[in-house]
């Protein structure tokens, strides 16, 4: 386990990279916000995951300041580390001290975090241009203005006649696509969420609440010193048609389904995996066509997903498939097609989500879906129908990694087949 631990070269070799490509100004990055949960209690930290990919540093109230040209070579790197309190370490142990900081980032000038406004005033004399890192998807809504935001603020208030750029898409360009190292990190949390479903698989049976499995996966990845990568989805039933399903509190009933998608989260680095179980250990006929439906859909996409093509084309591609095999299985007929309504395709209605998202440090990793896939990329392939009139909800998902010539799926040693599945479900009766 040792060995598969990333060392300071992955992140100096990533702030050379990134400062190649930015080439001018200072780069400043905070790490992720502490959050309060309530009372005096925080929510466990995870750290900002470009700050762990520029530093490794674990640490919260740690900043990063990249000067490439400054002509005093000890301002070039600069990492900002908690200044440690011993009345603080009492209570919440040691912090990292600056030789130890220094081990993990490679970073070779550690300041204390309140000595960043006299830093900057040195660094505002030697350049125009103060690059933050913001995040950018319009997608993403937040409440209240993180670290990054708040800073960015500050600092221009301070500093009005400096220019201010962002320098999130180039640290996102640069997470596409993955070195050795990430890909051996995401291939080990792929293995521990494998094992993590094969464990639902034996205790899933009549009447055990979802909860129970959800413990089980969470007991996988916590003796595996892995984390959950995100929560995950235990549905059983209907459930399975809520496609962020995650309050898991309800019982596995005998004669339904139970869709599990989870991942693993080892060193940073997710894995992301869905199977679709029957409760009592054998599927229906009903439940069986439905599930070969989305494993052939499954293997076409698969299939699809190569170097030069994009996840997008993919998409396109298959969506005629997807039709015919909704028609087969009696959800529409062409004629329903013909006279569909363009901007609420049925097709949509009953596998309403993409099929493929890319996965790193996040499990909804940067990444254009428009651009064509190169080897080093990671990614899922998930189709799924669901039929909620019928309880049914069946998705199959892998994390496959783009190869030279194709791609390698990280989480094969877990079945997919339906008499497979089967045989490594709690013994029936
Ligand atoms: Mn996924």
């Amino acid at each position: 386990m040792e060995s598969l631990t990333p060392d300071r070269n992955c992140f100096i070799r990533n702030r050379l990279l990134l400062t190649r490509k930015v080439q001018y100004g200072a780069i400043i990055l905070f790490s992720a916000d502490s959050m309060l949960r309530n009372g005096d209690q925080f929510y466990p930290y995870r750290q900002n995951s470009d700050f762990y990919y520029l530093t490794g540093i674990e640490q919260k109230n740690s900043i990063l300041l990249l000067v490439p040209h400054a002509s005093d070579t000890t301002m070039r790197e600069i990492l900002f580390i908690e200044k440690p309190d011993p009345k603080d370490e009492a209570w919440n142990g040691k912090k990292l001290t600056p030789s130890e900081a220094i081990e993990i980032s490679g970073v070779d000038t550690i300041r204390y975090t309140e000595e960043l406004d006299t830093i900057l005033q040195q660094v505002s004399a030697i350049t125009e241009t103060f690059w933050f890192n913001v995040p950018t998807s319009s997608k993403l809504k937040v409440e209240f203005p993180l670290k990054n935001q708040r800073e960015l603020k500050r600092i221009r208030e301070m500093y009005p006649l400096h220019k201010y750029e962002q320098v999130s898409r180039y640290i996102q360009e640069m997470r596409f696509r993955k070195e050795e190292w990430e890909i051996a990190l995401i291939r080990h949390a792929s293995a521990i969420t494998v094992s993590g479903m094969k464990r639902i698989a034996q205790k899933c049976r009549p009447d055990i609440p979802e909860k129970f499995l959800e413990a089980e996966f969470l007991h996988e990845c916590t003796i595996n010193n892995a984390r959950l990568a995100f929560a995950p989805i235990i549905a059983s039933g209907a459930n399975a048609c809520t496609l962020h399903y995650t309050e898991n509190r309800d019982i596995c009933k005998a004669g339904s389904l139970l869709l599990i998608d989870a991942g693993a989260e080892f060193w940073y680095y997710a894995s992301d995996c869905t199977r679709t179980f029957p409760v009592d250990g054998r599927f229906t006929g009903r439940q069986k066509e439905v599930y070969l439906s989305v494993l052939k859909i499954y293997e076409e996409s698969a299939k699809r997903l190569l170097p030069g093509k994009s996840m997008e084309e993919v998409e396109q591609e298959i969506r005629p498939l997807i039709e015919e095999e909704h028609q087969k299985l009696g959800l529409y007929t062409k004629n329903d097609i013909a006279s569909q309504n363009p901007s609420e395709p049925l097709s949509k209605r009953y596998s309403p989500h993409g099929i493929s998202h890319f996965l790193g440090l996040d499990v909804h990793d940067p990444g254009e879906k428009t651009l064509p896939l190169e080897p080093g990329m990671v990614l899922t392939c998930e189709p799924g129908i669901y039929i909620p009139v019928e309880n049914i909800g069946i998705r199959i998902e892998n994390t496959l990694l783009i190869t030279q010539n194709g791609n390698q799926v990280l989480t094969d040693s877990l079945p997919m087949m339906p008499d497979e599945i089967e045989s490594i479900m709690h013994p029936k009766g």
